[in-house]
């Protein structure tokens, strides 16, 4: 497959810009060997992609992606994601080279403690990374959520501009690798890619038929173009250059070509290391520095007598015209943006808002009210916090993956997202929770968006890989995680929850909110806007009492995680419960009461949110003294222990559940009153 290396250094066809004379050594050669040498000076890192891709990078980055390197937040800009994260060094190059303010010492100090070169690209940590990338699959999805908030704010703000003249049309350009198309989260996204006809999404794949175990021949035989044709997409592809380098005017042409109605997708043939001569088209060029003599071979077979990182100034003079480009670009887009905002005053506003982070006002006077005794799911009240949130924040969008009736997601009068109605707030994911998670992560990356969505609880597993992405970037994302136990009922042990609220709450940056009823619902609603990180709301399927505690004291205990429901002058025990559980604690509270045994009960809607509270805070929810705890929460015990303490209990389910309506499913995995009363009678006795 590998083609011989060139004996000449090579030129730099993707030199878009246009230069009178070419300098001595090219921008794209020095981008290779900077690559080269950020490996070689770390001692690991994944050279072999990022040398090969070079040009590919520069042609986007000096052509085809609409940014402004000297404000890298410029809200009008297009999005790159690098979803084979492992060729970040391929990114930094870039970022280096276009004027983002790294320095050559950031890529000198590539993979180091603090650099601001780490080994995956990083969201919010190196200015110009749009996301996180590295799990593969991750990038490719989140870029099709970028693509779709893109499409939708258009549609919302700017509908009658003409295709092309709104400030709001920008594009989403992706580069992936072989890793991204095998993962199965990528033919969920192409296939919502394809279905919503997001144009403004260009991926190119990086069809160099190696990856980590060798040829890709070895695990794939599909036929990538037929299957992205399939699911919508119009594609290209794009065949070697004749010196075996990547075609890199076929591929301008490629990426130019008009879209329409399409997301596009180029396969890229290339190959991993060129032109380094033994270390081209080997596995072995992934993810490990070439060595001294493949990197001195480099350098002679690009005809190069510098050493590591030297660039010459005309080299960084030529690539740091994307600054007068940009600069260009994005005070053009102001001109226009400034036309958009003198002719949609309220809009304008709306959107500042928005993006500034800010809640509209009036959005806590707006809640729903529940009064105490009604019966009523805490799915069902969230649904109508949704249906009082969207009335005054327009920026608010949610959906499903098929189950918006289920989760109460509906957004009632919002319309459907789709092709032609790309306003409309509902979206329909279709059963693919992976892809919506990680795109979930794409929408909130494009600021002013606020995005929920819904799925069981049971199947958070099939988004956790992009809930973590969320939890490590601090996103805004809201997931509404619906039939939290096994009082979901005869759906049986497939569909109920055990072990996924301790390992949801295991993750760091992630809150894990289950509220009691309906009035720490539209609290927990509230609290979720407002810290503006990701957090997931879990909510039980069946009708549960609102609790008689004054709405100020819900609010404040649910913004605190933790606050005491029921107290006495010297409580015996303390019952500690979440969610539905809740109501089974007070009801135990009761029948020991009329016993003369008096009961703390502590309501915990989220324990990450009260561990952020100040230590006296806590005391006073949970003094040292009171230590004769019993925990309640239908779900594993694992986690509990700390708060149960040495003389404390755990009423929980740390087996499955079972196929059988609610009521009898509670009872036989032992969430009664009956048993919780029992337990702690049992806690007090042995205390005492
Ligand atoms: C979800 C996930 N699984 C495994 C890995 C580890 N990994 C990194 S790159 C890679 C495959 C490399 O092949 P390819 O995607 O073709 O990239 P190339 O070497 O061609 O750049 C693997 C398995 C990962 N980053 N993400
Ligand atoms: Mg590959």
């Amino acid at each position: 497959m590998s083609t011989a290396a060139p004996a000449a250094p090579g030129v730099a066809p993707s030199d878009a810009a246009g230069t009178a004379t070419a300098p001595a050594v090219d921008t794209v050669t020095t981008a290779r060997l900077l690559a080269l040498d950020a490996v070689e000076a770390a001692g690991s890192g994944h050279p072999g992609t990022a040398i090969a891709l070079a040009p590919v990078a520069e042609l986007l980055f000096r052509k085809h992606l609409r940014h402004d390197p000297a404000q890298p937040d410029w809200a009008g800009r297009d999005r790159f994601v690098l979803s084979c994260g492992h060729a970040s060094i391929l990114l930094y190059t870039q970022l280096f080279l276009t004027g983002y303010g790294l320095e050559l010492d950031d890529l000198r100090s590539f993979r180091a403690l603090d650099s601001l070169t780490p080994g995956h690209p990083e969201y919010g940590h190196t200015p110009g990374v749009e996301t996180t990338t590295g799990p593969l699959g991750q990038g490719f999805a989140t870029a099709v959520g970028m693509a779709m908030a893109m499409k939708h704010e258009r549609a919302v703000y700017d509908a009658d501009a003409a295709a092309g003249a709104s400030p709001f049309d920008r594009t989403v350009w992706v580069l992936a690798s072989d890793g991204d198309i095998q993962e199965g989260i990528s033919a969920e996204a192409a296939a919502i890619a394809g279905h919503h006809r997001l144009d403004n999404l260009v991926v190119i794949y990086d069809d160099n038929d190696i990856q980590i175990e060798g040829a890709t021949t070895l695990s794939s035989s599909e036929d990538v173009a037929g299957r992205f044709t399939a699911h919508g997409w119009d594609v290209a592809r794009v065949e070697l250059a004749a010196d075996g380098d990547v075609d890199i005017e076929a591929l301008d042409a490629a990426l130019s070509a008009p879209r329409a109605g399409k997301p596009r997708l180029v396969v890229l043939k290339s190959q991993i290391a060129w032109p380094a001569p033994n270390a081209v088209g080997m596995a072995a060029s992934h993810g490990a520095p070439l060595g001294a003599t493949e990197a001195a071979a480099l350098r002679d077979v690009l005809g190069v007598t510098t050493g590591p990182f030297e660039v010459a100034d005309e080299v960084l003079a030529e690539s740091r015209r994307a600054l007068t480009r940009g600069a260009e670009l994005s005070s053009a887009w102001q001109e226009s943006f400034e036309g958009w905002t003198a002719a949609h005053p309220e809009a304008a506003a709306q959107l500042h808002r928005a993006q500034s982070g800010l809640l509209p006002e009036g959005l806590e006077a707006a809640l729903p009210t529940f009064a105490p005794g009604d019966a009523l799911a805490t799915r069902d009240a969230s649904g109508k916090v949704i249906q009082a949130l969207a009335a005054l924040m327009p920026e608010l969008w949610g959906g499903s993956a098929d189950l918006a009736e289920p989760n109460r997601t509906a957004i009632h009068g919002g319309g459907s997202f789709l092709p032609a109605t790309p306003a409309g707030r509902n979206v329909h994911w279709g059963v693919r929770e992976h892809a919506m998670a990680a795109a979930m992560n794409g929408i909130s990356l494009v600021s002013g968006n606020r995005f929920f969505a819904g799925t069981f609880l049971v199947f958070s597993d099939y988004q956790r890989p992009s809930i973590r992405l969320a939890s490590l970037m601090g996103l805004p994302v809201t997931y509404l995680w619906s039939h939290d136990s096994v009082a979901l009922g005869s759906d049986g042990p497939t569909h109920q929850p055990i072990e996924h609220l301790a390992a949801l709450r295991a993750m760091p940056g992630f809150s894990v909110v289950r509220p009691a009823d309906a009035a720490e619902t539209a609290a927990a609603w509230l609290a979720i806007l407002q810290r503006r990180g990701p957090a997931g709301l879990v909510l039980a399927r069946q009708p549960i009492e609102v609790a008689a505690t004054p709405a100020e004291v819900v609010a404040e205990g649910v913004r605190r995680g933790a606050y005491v429901v029921r107290d006495a002058a010297a409580p015996a025990a303390v019952i500690v419960a979440t969610g539905s559980e809740v109501s089974l604690a007070l009801a135990a509270a009761e029948q020991l009461a009329a016993e003369g045994t008096q009961l703390r009960v502590v309501s915990m809607p989220s324990r990450e949110w009260f561990a952020e509270q100040d230590a006296a805070y806590r005391a006073s929810v949970l003094p040292a003294g009171m230590d004769v705890r019993v925990v309640v929460e239908a779900a594993t015990s694992f986690g509990w222990h700390d708060v149960a303490g040495p003389h404390g209990r755990i009423v929980s389910i740390d087996g499955f559940g079972l196929s059988a309506p609610a009521a009898d499913a509670l009872a036989a995995r032992g969430m009664t009153v009956e048993n919780v009363v029992a337990t702690v009678r049992e806690a007090i006795g042995a205390r005492a």
